[in-house]
């Protein structure tokens, strides 16, 4: 991606028909340069943030559209540049006709993310920020969505420049002191640095730790569906998605490759993932699903074991020997007593055996019928309950990016090193240094300190138009 000063533009709607499409132009002679194409009063005076009918009409003067521009007079826009947006009515050939023109008049098309990126360039919003406009536009839930608003908005940025800035102080001083290193004087406080340095660990722990949490959220909480063949599994997936997602057979043995989709339950993306049934196989095949079963459980936030109450308190044993012990502290067991529409569920025997083999790991445990759609929402609320989520505060600061979940573990390993240090009284260059690297992974975050190539990658990841 070219860093210019050139005057760029794009759809900025969705790809495809719709009632109205917005093209996005920006730089120093957007204005300029919408006015040649441009029937009606002339924007060369328009105010900012006013908006204006008129036409949209090519080199013969052959009308292409009716269209309203919207006109944002530098700094105050988006990118911070001069920006023209021209809504015209959404064909797939008045959308192509209309940046072709633009193109021919002087315009070059916008790579993705290019106007998020001048936006970062001219000092409109800082990389975290710019980062979550993408995930903005990506949230498919309530929750990822609120998340990804905190951090447009700042929280998370502000958060990290405060520590920054208290930071800096302190490495200033101690950078200080080393240039009087002849005299040995103590203008940091080692009393008051190693306060300051905890207190950041502090904080830089615990934002790291929401990462789990914030990009199963984003992503959709995975939950893996397991238990023995025939258990009922698939039958439940399918209920969960209100979709014929999953074959469904009273054949054992019916499902041999993880299936998954997402669905919103409450406010929460979920990632159902539907699996291979536990038993004793010799198929080469479904040994192999079953595999893939057992990754499912490690890979899971919580594991949802459906236990078929008619087939016998053996089979829970059986499923149970291989669910139990795979299990984390940082897992939730959701267990679905199935089949208590039949005949011959035996619920009390399933429950009372299920008492026994959970006695020492929490777990909610839920009656169902998957076929007759029985007592879904009760299993929904364990769900929403497993996930946490309902637990979050509001003002909950979320790390959902991978790229900040790494340095913020720098930066509480470096800063772990310097409070070693600090302790030990050792001398302030090798303090100074782990404080630098610190200051440095906080910088990485905001953008503060951050390569071409970084932002290359980060701002690629955007669609043409944002
Ligand atoms: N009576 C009754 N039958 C059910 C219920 N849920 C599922 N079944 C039946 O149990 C059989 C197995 O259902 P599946 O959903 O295929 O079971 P599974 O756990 O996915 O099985 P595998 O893929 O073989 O591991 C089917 O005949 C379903 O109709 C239920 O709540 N009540
Ligand atoms: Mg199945």
């Amino acid at each position: 991606m070219t860093m210019t000063d050139d005057t760029i533009c794009a759809i900025s709607t969705p790809a495809g028909v719709g009632g109205i499409a917005v093209a996005r132009v920006s730089g120093k002679d957007a204005i300029m340069l919408v006015d040649k194409v441009w029937k009606g009063k002339s924007l060369a005076n328009a105010e900012s943030h006013t908006a204006h009918l008129g036409t949209i009409v090519d080199e013969n003067n052959q009308a292409i559209d009716q269209a309203v521009a919207t006109v944002f007079r530098g700094p105050r826009s988006f990118t911070g540049e001069d920006v023209v947006e021209i809504a015209v009515h959404g064909s797939r050939w008045v959308q192509r006709e209309l940046i072709n023109l633009l193109v021919r008049t002087g315009c070059r098309i916008a790579d993705a993310g290019e106007f998020t990126r001048r936006a970062f360039a001219n000092g409109r919003m800082d990389l975290a920020e710019a980062e979550a406009v993408a995930d903005v536009i990506a949230s498919t839930s309530r929750a990822a969505h609120r998340i990804a608003m905190s951090q447009m908005r700042g929280d998370f940025s502000r958060k990290l420049t405060h520590l920054h800035d208290q930071l800096l102080d302190l490495a200033s001083l101690l950078e200080l002191e080393l240039d009087f290193s002849e005299e040995e004087v103590e203008f940091a406080s080692r009393e008051k640095l190693l306060d300051i340095a905890r207190e950041i660990h502090t904080i830089v722990t615990r934002l790291a730790s929401t990462f789990a949490t914030g990009a199963a959220i984003k992503d959709g909480i995975p939950v893996a569906i397991v238990g023995e063949t025939n258990a009922g599994k698939s039958t439940l997936l399918n209920q969960l998605l209100h979709e014929d997602r999953a074959i469904v057979s009273d054949i054992h043995g019916t499902t041999r490759d993880t299936i998954e989709d997402t669905i919103e339950i409450g406010d929460t993306l979920f990632r159902f993932i539907d699996t291979a049934g536990l038993r004793q196989t010799d198929d080469t095949i479904e040994a192999l699903g079953i595999q893939r079963t057992l990754q499912k459980i490690t890979d899971a936030h919580i594991v949802l074991w459906v236990i078929d109450a008619t087939a016998g308190t053996d089979a829970i044993g059986r499923a149970a020997q291989q669910i139990m012990p795979k299990l984390t502290d940082e897992q939730q067991l959701v267990i679905a007593i199935n089949k208590t529409d039949h005949p011959d569920a035996d619920v009390s025997a399933t429950s009372a055996l299920l008492d026994s083999i959970t006695n020492n790991v929490s777990a909610i445990i839920v009656n169902i019928s998957a076929r007759q759609g029985h007592n879904l929402d009760g299993l929904e609320n364990a769900l929403i309950k497993a996930s946490g989520t309902d637990q979050i505060p509001e003002d909950q600061i979320m790390v959902t990016n991978a790229r900040h979940y790494q340095a913020l573990v720098l930066a509480a390993d470096s800063i772990a090193r310097a409070i070693d240090a600090l302790t030990a009284g050792i001398s302030g260059d090798f303090i100074a240094q782990d404080i630098r690297e610190t200051l440095h992974h906080l910088g990485e975050i905001t953008g503060n300190i951050t390569s071409q190539d970084i932002l290359t990658t980060i701002f690629s990841r955007f669609c043409i138009g944002k």
